[in-house]
């Protein structure tokens, strides 16, 4: 490992030190310098499991390493390391880390450290068997495929998302009015030209909601009273999610047929025969082309336990990609809210106290953590996956997320804490990372998800390019009390967010959450767009209670800055500088909630024509912020 990395891992802890300090349980002493590594092992793709795992000579997968790491016996007190050498690592199912492959004094050793060098852990597969059938049109067998063995419904072309045949090719279909029930079927307009497909049964229908979607098969398409009906009601037994719920005329589209297969970049896989078409795109040739298609749903879980959580492990340079979509119930999705859902049936169902209505956690992620402890990732990768991104998930405290890339994500990038009040998540940190293109298959999952944690700090992160909100923290629709508590996003760069759905914001709040702050951060261009709710810079949501919002700069927001909706008491909401569209606009809005219930003071607004000065006058406010993660 590199001295710079050394120092930078060191700088980290003393950060997260720095946050835990009246909490001195949480983080162990460092005893042991980062340098005294008593135990290095190498890993590369070239390797050998039977070699001795030097460089020279290096073992070839990382599970053999981290086996050597736990039964190498050690004389000293010192650090361990493994160098994940230039090249690929193909999973098919995820590296698994317990306590025993954290550093402790129990463990005699101090901090483990996975360093990659170029090192890319990959959850999918090449396929690369295709021949051209007709000009730009290309096929190959993938065996696996047959009978839905091997479903995937995301494919990667020389390192870019491709699109699952869709139709149209561009934007959405609008409903032309909700059928009788308002809930299986709907009327669409005769000149949207849609009709039966002979693969109709492998077809999803894709129906967007203000701020989430639904994914479903559909039972019929009737060409001549110009009809579409599903299999379940929309949404099951949760009324809200009426075909005509939101808004009368609600956008949708057609995916995976392979009569939608049409335009270069689509792709189609035919889970009967098994056969994955692919039309080709500009420049690519059945010869130039590589692809990848996921395998598996997560690439690394690590597990600790109530009594030994995992400790002191560090993650370095590790490239993450390629996991999978977790198919669900009946191919089923009815969006919730942040990659939440519910599905017609599905044994992790719970009910959710807050609002009393069934509906299930979102899927694991490609990377997890539960019990963990003063871990580090640092300069990691995850890009081009089917779900989420990565989850601190259950008691993970004291954990340091720094200098990531989060892009191309299926769902939400990244997540922690959970949504319950037990197993509280704390004091983890995320600094000069990178979050975009979220929610690529489930419109409605946000870049950065804060459950019901605490000391949760994002600090100086970029997010931008979600299809809903940028950043979301809480999950409680009232303003009872939950663990979440004293959650910080500050000096963030959050911009083109919401950028297909509706009623969220670049940040967006649920809960009462003492102490929490959000400030310093730069928000810009959220736009009105489709749905029937408007959408902010700041959207702050059911129970939202005991928030500081300050030193914000908002502009070229469509609506309103900051929107409120049955906030309660009570929310500061001062020194900010806020840039309004147009003369009518509120600096905010008051969604049933009192006025009283936010504290104003010395906020500076401006009209669009003087965004300049507006920017000037926070500069000089705040100074000037480096939001820019550094790569290595
Ligand atoms: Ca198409």
């Amino acid at each position: 490992m590199s001295n710079q990395l050394r120092v930078k891992i060191l700088v980290h802890t003393v950060i997260v030190m720095l946050v835990v300090i009246g909490m001195p349980k949480i983080l162990t002493a460092q005893t042991t310098d980062f340098d005294d590594i008593v135990l290095s092992v190498y890993v590369s793709p070239e390797g050998d499991d039977a070699n001795s795992g030097t460089e020279e000579r290096p073992f070839k997968t990382i599970r053999k390493a981290q086996e050597v790491l736990r039964t190498t016996p050690i004389d000293r007190q010192g650090n361990k390391e493994v160098h994940i050498l230039t090249g690929k690592y193909f999973l098919t199912e995820p590296l698994r880390f317990g306590p025993e492959d954290g550093g402790s004094v129990a463990n005699g050793y101090q901090q483990v450290f996975y360093e990659g060098h170029d090192a890319h852990i990959i959850g999918g597969k090449c396929i690369d068997n295709f021949r051209e059938i007709e000009p730009g049109l290309v096929v190959a067998d993938v065996p696996e495929a047959k009978d839905r063995q091997w479903s995937f419904r995301d494919l990667y072309v020389n390192d870019q998302r491709r699109v699952r045949a869709r139709f149209p090719n561009e934007g959405y279909f609008r409903v032309k009015q909700a059928g009788e029930d308002r809930r299986t079927n709907f009327f669409f307009n005769t000149d949207d030209g849609i009709k039966p497909v002979r693969d109709f049964d492998q077809v999803e229908l894709v129906f967007l909601h203000d701020w989430s979607l639904t994914r479903t098969p559909i039972k019929s398409i009737d060409a001549e009273n110009s009809q579409l009906f599903v299999p379940i009601k929309i949404g099951g037994n949760m009324d809200f999610w009426a075909i005509d719920g939101f808004e009368p005329h609600a956008r949708f589209f057609l995916e995976n047929s392979i009569e939608y297969l049409d335009a270069p970049g689509e792709w189609f896989l035919d889970t009967k025969a098994g056969k994955l078409y692919y039309r080709l795109c500009e420049g690519e040739t059945v010869d130039t082309i590589n692809i990848i298609a996921p395998w598996a749903s997560q690439l690394l879980v690590v597990e600790g336990t109530v009594e030994k959580p995992v400790e002191n492990l560090h993650l370095i340079g590790l490239h993450f990609a390629h996991t999978a979509f977790n198919e669900k119930p009946q191919r089923i999705y009815w969006g919730v809210q942040a990659a939440a859902f519910s599905s017609p049936i599905d044994e992790n169902k719970v009910a959710d106290p807050n609002v009393g209505i069934p509906w299930s956690l979102p899927a694991e992620a490609a990377v997890q953590y539960d019990f963990a402890k003063n871990c580090t990732l640092d300069n990691c990768s995850f890009r081009h996956l089917g779900e989420n991104g990565l989850w601190l998930r259950k008691s993970c405290q004291a954990n340091h997320i720094a200098d990531c890339l989060f892009e191309d994500i299926g769902a939400n990038g990244v997540m922690i804490g959970t949504h319950n009040d037990t197993e509280t998540s704390k004091i983890n940190s995320m600094i000069f990372s990178k979050v975009s293109r979220t929610g690529q298959t489930l419109y409605g999952a946000v870049g950065i998800w804060i459950g019901l944690a605490q000391n949760t700090t994002v600090d100086r992160c970029e997010v931008f390019d979600t299809p809903y909100t940028g950043v979301s923290i809480g999950w409680a629709w009232n303003d009872l009390s939950t663990p979440a508590r004293e959650n910080m996003v500050m000096g963030c760069h959050l911009h083109h967010n919401m950028q297909i759905l509706s009623d969220g914001g670049a940040i967006y709040t649920l809960g009462r959450q003492p102490g929490s702050r959000l400030a310093f951060n730069r928000i810009h261009d959220i736009p009105r767009n489709a749905g029937n709710a408007e959408s902010n810079g700041m959207f702050l949501d059911e129970g939202t209670s005991e928030f500081t919002i300050d030193y914000n700069l908002i502009t070229d927001t469509e609506r309103s800055p900051l929107r409120f909706h049955q906030a309660k008491k009570t929310n500061f909401v001062k020194n900010n500088f806020f840039l309004l569209e147009t003369e009518e606009l509120p600096m905010i809005r008051y969604n049933s909630t009192p006025e009283e219930n936010i504290e104003l003071k010395n906020n500076t607004t401006m009209p669009k024509a003087e965004k300049e000065q507006l920017q000037r006058d926070f500069e000089e406010t705040v100074g000037t912020l480096n939001y820019e993660y550094r790569a290595l």
